[in-house]
């Protein structure tokens, strides 16, 4: 099939990837229904898709794959850069003659006898002076479709890069044998290119994520002025019917999606707050014409966890994921091809087939200890269909920012919310995210996990010099810079229950953040930044709950414990710029100043 652009540099790249993986085929992604039709019902007859119940989930698909191949591999991803040293501590590095030399024989005729699909992609609206295009080939037609529903595919894409631009990020997927030890998710953010193989799972595969929105672009970011960043994006519609728009990086498992399609509590609803989702997992952040920072959601889908989506954790992504969604490693169940997964509800089905492809009694399964779904069993579901959805999700010139949140699981020390001084400290707190893993997943409980702004899997570069874009990124905006929080909805009592009922309710902390930029409301001054008086937080409807004595616990500020915090992130600066992060003097500053305000 010909090509679908005229641009050289694109097609030089594809020869030379036809020349190396040596397909019988190659077929141009289009982005037509027709042709994403025809993929779907040769996926469908080949079993590499298994159809699903089209009346109960119309255009729903399901896809397995290969037990050993299931999440993101972080210890098989290369950041590879010409200087070690510009990789930083955070990645694996290799240098990249090297790296190209030990993959090259392993892509050597590797799609023979296969298809090769060339897929045109952009990150971001189509028309957004802050869209980026990929080009990814790759042997498998689950890529295709993800593709399809996770970013803008097809000849449209290619508007944006025009017919001599080499602003395109490279990319090259072959699911090879699936071999885990020859699985390899690399970078070269010097090159624009991504060489991934023997993996067929969504976040190794789907180049368009993690690797290219995250990765590539925060290195791409660094050089021309702007930020990839791990973050959801929503707008809090206020009765009068402005909408501000908030930012907020957690690293896993700590809610993103769920506070990105929050549905606010009832005492919110009748005034008229609604809460519209940009997005779930990355921003791009830019500072605008008008000095202000503006962000875009690069993707144009929803590749969510799905364990723990339910009617109660977020309707609006369950509603999402009723249509046009492909599923990967959820349960089946057999009695209608529906699917299934732990906490959807309380009704495993009987005649299950659980996430491996093993027929099973599903009650039965369950009490033996298994789970029917894989914990990261996954839906891919379009923006288009989120009932939340937010009118600007196109819009190309993004969204003014008002306010960035960092946040992670903490049982103790941090409070359920505080403002940073400004910028440079909200910096610092963001270096400082960490979360701890809980009893049911790992055996003990509070082990602290740094991961700097929910990045540290995802920095392209030097973890030091990010930490240095960003104070960069606030000098340039100055007075437009975003207030920067930090938010822990995971804080727990003597008894190891958390105390704040989180999820909706996490609305009454949004408020009091919006009230801050708007200066509306009044902060009670503290070493550690600005907390809400008691008073504050509005808990109209879960008085009983949220006691007065709970609240004194969410707002608490443990001197022994913050003590602590510091001594442990003097080592892990101390840990990074040992092992080469250049630690900007202004973090180092921040911490000498927060022990300093601590002692007082
Ligand atoms: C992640 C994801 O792993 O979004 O962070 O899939
Ligand atoms: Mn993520």
């Amino acid at each position: 099939m010909a090509t679908l652009t005229k641009n050289p540099n694109v097609n030089a790249w594809v020869d030379e990837m036809i020349a190396l993986t040596k397909p019988e085929k190659v077929v141009w992604i289009d982005g037509s229904d027709e042709q994403l039709q025809a993929l779907r019902d040769e996926a469908l007859s080949t079993g590499e898709m298994v159809a699903l119940n089209q009346e109960k989930l119309p255009g729903c698909i399901y896809h397995r794959t290969n037990p050993n191949d299931v999440a993101r591999v972080e210890d098989r991803t290369f950041i590879c850069t010409r200087n070690k040293e510009d990789a930083g501590p955070t990645n694996n590095w290799c240098d990249p003659k090297e790296m190209y030399a030990k993959l090259t024989p392993m892509y050597d005729g590797v799609m023979a006898g296969r298809t090769m699909y060339v897929i045109p992609y952009s990150m971001g609206p189509i028309g957004s002076p802050l869209a980026k295009v990929g080009v990814e080939v790759t042997d498998s037609i689950y890529v295709v479709l993800n593709m399809d529903i996770m970013t803008r595919v097809g000849v449209k894409a290619f508007e944006n890069l025009g017919d001599t631009s080499d602003d395109f990020v490279r990319g090259l997927h072959a699911r090879a044998d699936i071999d885990p030890e020859k699985r390899y998710i690399v970078q070269f953010p010097e090159d624009n290119t991504i060489w991934s193989i023997n993996s067929g799972y969504g976040g190794n595969v789907l180049l368009g994520k993690k690797c290219f929105a995250l990765r590539i672009a925060s290195f791409q970011g660094k050089n021309e002025g702007w930020m990839a960043e791990h973050m959801l994006i929503l707008g809090v519609e206020k009765p009068d019917g402005e909408v501000k728009y908030i930012t907020a990086a957690f690293p896993s498992a700590c809610g993103k999606t769920n506070l990105a399609m929050l549905i606010p509590p009832a005492c919110y609803t009748e005034a008229g707050y609604k809460v519209w989702t940009v997005g779930d997992d990355i921003a791009w952040l830019k500072q605008g014409p008008d000095g202000k920072l503006y962000a875009i959601n690069p993707e144009n889908g929803f590749f969510g966890v799905a364990p723990g989506t339910n009617e109660k954790s977020n309707p609006n992504a369950l509603h999402t994921a009723m249509r046009d969604t492909i599923f990967t490693n959820v349960a089946i169940n057999n009695a209608d091809q529906t699917v299934w997964w732990e906490k959807l509800d309380k009704n495993p089905p009987v005649d299950a087939t659980e996430w491996k492809g093993a027929k099973v009694n599903g009650p039965e399964y369950i009490a033996q200890g298994g789970s029917l779904a894989h914990p990261n069993s996954r839906f891919t579901a379009p923006a288009r269909n989120c009932p939340c959805i937010s009118k600007e999700f196109n819009n190309p010139a993004g969204v003014p920012v008002s306010a960035i949140i960092f946040g992670g699981r903490r049982a103790s020390t941090t409070p359920l919310v505080y403002q940073s001084f400004d910028w440079i400290h909200g910096t610092y707190v963001g270096s400082a995210v960490s979360s701890e893993t809980t009893a049911a997943a790992t055996g003990a409980v509070g082990v602290l996990r740094h991961d700097p702004m929910a990045m540290k899997p995802f920095i392209g570069y030097n973890v030091g010099d990010y930490w240095a874009h960003w104070l960069e990124m606030g000098e340039k905006l100055g007075e437009n810079a975003p207030k920067i929080f930090n938010v822990n909805w995971f804080k727990q009592d003597e008894n190891g229950n958390f105390i704040w009922p989180g999820f909706g309710d996490n609305m009454r902390v949004l408020d009091w953040i919006i009230k801050r930029c708007e200066g509306t409301i009044d902060a009670e001054e503290t070493a550690i930044g600005y907390l809400p008086k008691m008073g504050d937080i509005n808990v109209t409807g879960i008085e009983d709950e949220v006691t007065p004595e709970i609240m004194e616990k969410l707002l608490h500020v443990d001197k022994e414990l913050w003590t602590k915090e510091i001594a442990e992130m003097r080592n892990y600066y101390k840990e990074l710029s040992d092992k080469g992060a250049r630690i900007p003097a202004a973090l180092e500053a921040q911490l000498d100043a927060l022990e300093a305000r601590l002692a007082k």
